[in-house]
């Protein structure tokens, strides 16, 4: 492999471009019309044409994407996250048009995007799954029975599912039958299967995910991320390592993520969801066959370069990560910055960035996939960029997390950058106080303070005031003082208008 088209845009085709370069690999972005100006184009060796906008005329077409690797003389395809990479029929196309799909193999994608096959399977290799059934039901007293064995409350699953789409949560038998029918419905609109399972509903779990690497050789895992700070299933705010895993519970998720893996065949990059409940117990939930938003965190505390480890692996390599016991070292942090309005319920905006300041220093990375001058449209996610920040200890990186959310400015749209400052003074998160239903709890953190929207409005009443102050000074440059005592510097501040 010497040529890889990305398969993807904004801040993850920009990484995935970096990896690239830095494995001595030559990079081929695509680009639908609305990201004709992206910075992941101009990064890239050479740039390709997908079509309009809309994802489904450009990023999301197998052919489109296949024939732009042929063009251009790319040999692989990575594909990313989001779009085609969790679709095996798309590395099962990059395959048989003889290409590399960077990325697991299209058998190990299939067996876990079925979620009652996926249970079947981690169930045969050991792991523990959430107690409930292992394939799809429909039948309303066959559901009724199962229910009564789970013990309420039951939560009802779409089979294609993931991501929350299609689940319903049923407290009393009563409410079983309707809760099939609508989740039946809606999994069947948003999947195009209508098929669905029980589950006992875990109250109050967190949401730690194991992150694996598996070469032909190896599977190994990279510790958890503790990823309980969501928003109707968007994830805002992920961290490594989680406060709630000790290095015992770590060896045992650890453990079960590499038997996951192992059992489907799996290559690459992955992470194994798993809930964790207070107790200390922990039930497989399902596996993503990507390279995920929050990989950073793993990266940065584990010292392994993800992207750099899936391009070695498809090439056939072994990874470049040494046959230790690894441990995380310090505290690493991403808060996810969103083109979200925060004083308006979190709806997604759209507009000009006219001005963009990122944030640096000590201990701060940025993920990004816009700059200055670039449109914001509603054709793709809201995700901007990550800041990402390292510390020898949760403080530090939270500290630094909060120095580097007041670096950032993005001018011309609003972000959730009020957000994530709120959330960073909150006690009971500093405590690690932390579940998935943190913020339907914590409305008050979503909710806008009166200063959120208007800081720009603050800013130019300021420059407005400066001005009219400075025109109503004597001026300087003229007067008695100003002539041969004047220094250079001072004559030269004067010009700046400085004074
Ligand atoms: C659950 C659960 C409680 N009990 N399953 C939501 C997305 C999907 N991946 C699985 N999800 C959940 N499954 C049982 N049996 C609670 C959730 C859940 C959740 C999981 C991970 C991250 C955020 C979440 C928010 C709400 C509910």
């Amino acid at each position: 492999m010497n040529r890889v088209l990305v398969a993807n845009r904004g801040e993850i085709a920009l990484r995935i471009i970096r990896a690239c370069h830095e494995e001595g690999l030559e990079a081929v972005a695509v680009y639908s019309e609305a990201d004709r100006l992206s910075p992941h184009v101009r990064a890239a060796d050479f740039a390709v044409p997908i079509g309009p906008s809309s994802p489904s005329e450009s990023y999301l077409r197998i052919d489109r994407l296949v024939d732009a690797a042929r063009s251009s003389g790319a040999d692989g395809i990575h594909p990313g996250y989001g779009f085609l990479a969790e679709r095996a029929a798309f590395a099962e196309a990059v395959e048989h048009a003889g290409l590399v799909f960077v990325g697991p193999p299209s058998g190990a994608i299939r067996a876990m995007g079925d979620k009652t096959e996926a249970r079947r399977r981690m169930e045969q290799a050991g792991l523990p799954i959430v107690p409930g059934l292992t394939v799809p039901v429909s039948d309303p007293v066959v559901a009724r029975q199962a229910a009564e064995a789970i013990g309420y409350p039951v939560l009802v699953k779409a089979s294609a599912g993931g991501g929350g789409k299609g689940m319903r949560t049923v407290r009393e038998p009563a409410a079983l039958e309707n809760a099939l029918v609508l989740a039946a419905s809606e999994a069947m609109k948003a999947f195009g299967d209508p098929g669905v399972y029980l589950e006992k509903y875990i109250e109050r779990p967190r949401h730690v995910e194991i992150q694996v690497l598996a070469d032909r050789e190896r599977t190994i895992h990279l510790g958890e991320r503790e990823c309980s700070i969501q928003r109707r299933h968007q994830k805002l705010l992920e961290e490594a390592p989680s406060l709630a895993v000790s290095p015992k519970l770590r060896v045992q998720m650890g453990l079960a993520a590499v038997a996951a893996a192992e059992a489907v065949g799996y290559r690459s990059a992955g992470t194994c969801e798993f809930l964790l409940t207070a107790d200390g117990s922990f039930y497989f939930l399902e596996m993503n066959t990507r390279i995920q938003v929050e990989h950073p965190v793993t990266e940065l505390v584990y010292g392994v370069d993800l992207v750099r480890e899936q391009l070695r692996i498809a090439r056939g390599l072994p990874m470049g990560v040494p046959n230790l016991m690894l441990q995380p070292r310090g505290w690493a942090v991403e808060c996810r910055i969103t083109s979200e309005d925060t004083t308006n319920g979190f709806l997604p905006a759209t507009g000009r960035i006219s001005y963009l300041r990122t944030p640096a220093g000590p201990g701060v990375r940025w993920d990004g996939g816009f700059e200055a001058g670039n449109e914001v449209t509603l054709f793709y996610d809201s995700l901007l960029g990550k800041i990402i920040t390292w510390g020898r200890d949760r403080t530090e990186a939270l500290a630094r997390m909060r120095r580097a959310l007041g670096e950032l400015v993005v001018v011309g749209i609003p972000t959730n950058q009020p957000f994530h400052l709120r959330l960073l003074e909150d006690a009971a998160f500093l405590r690690g106080e932390i579940d998935v239903q943190f913020l339907e709890r914590r409305t008050d953190l979503l909710a806008p303070h009166a200063r959120d929207g208007q800081l720009a409005d603050i800013a130019v009443a300021a420059a407005l005031a400066e001005d009219e102050a400075r025109r109503a000074r004597k001026p300087l440059i003229g007067a008695a003082a100003a002539g041969a005592s004047a220094g250079g510097w001072l004559q030269a501040a004067r010009r700046e208008g400085l004074r």
